[in-house]
């Protein structure tokens, strides 16, 4: 195997260990949006748990209803993740881990879901299992009082949650959508890509070729 060969088989050993995962509760048809029914800041998130190894988001992705008083193309948003320090499920005690800015670009009729991708890269800690919060925040604009695009359909995850004026530092006053609302109880059009953290064979792995291609360099 010359060098080449050899770089080519690591990187075919990190691309082996890489599966995907997309974090999804939705069912790809919205049939509503939900808001305060004023011009507020909205914050609404959905609760997952990481699967298997999977626990590097990559992206999140949205889709928003083309309606009256929802959002319009070109609505500046905020896309959150969340830790979650009790490991709960219950994002009251949220801690926030990452943000990123963006604007809306498409939007769907009731029936639709016609999803925007986000690129945020987020870390998370902890295993199979662990807790975490995938949310949007629209602030004041426009005539978006219904933001928050929902899956109606059953079943529910009952894992979704809203509030209004909250502070993404601080989710203390975020709403159990089944609990405050449950005549409007369903599943966000949020969703997240995940890839996995590498298992430590494939640093071993790693370590042989690079070590196979350092003694290959030395003995020419
Ligand atoms: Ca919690
Ligand atoms: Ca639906």
């Amino acid at each position: 195997m010359n060098r080449f060969n050899m770089t080519v088989a690591a990187i075919a050993v990190i691309g082996a260990s890489a599966s995907a995962q997309t974090y999804v509760w939705d069912d790809g048809s919205l049939d509503n949006s939900i808001g305060f029914g004023a011009e507020t800041n909205v914050i609404w998130l959905s609760a997952f748990q990481i699967s298997g190894l999977n626990s590097v988001i990559q992206s999140v992705e949205v889709a928003w209803q083309d309606s009256a008083n929802t959002v319009a193309v070109g609505q500046a948003y905020n896309v959150h993740i969340w830790s979650d320090p009790t490991n709960d499920g219950d994002p009251t005690d949220a801690v926030l881990e990452n943000s990123v800015a963006s604007n809306v670009t498409v939007v769907s009729p009731v029936g639709g879901g016609t999803f925007e991708t986000v690129n945020i890269v987020e870390a998370l800690a902890g295993g199979a299992g662990t807790w975490f919060f995938v949310g949007l925040e629209t602030a004041a604009a426009g005539t978006a009082l219904f933001p928050a695009a929902i899956d109606l359909t059953a079943p529910h995850s009952n894992h979704a949650w809203i509030g209004t004026n909250p502070d993404p530092n601080n989710l203390a006053g975020i709403l159990h959508l089944a609990t405050a609302a449950p005549q409007l109880n369903g599943d966000w059009m949020i969703r997240a890509n995940a890839s996995a953290v590498p298992e430590p064979g494939t640093f071993i792995a790693i370590g042989i070729g690079l070590a196979a291609l350092a003694l290959r360099r030395r003995s020419k």
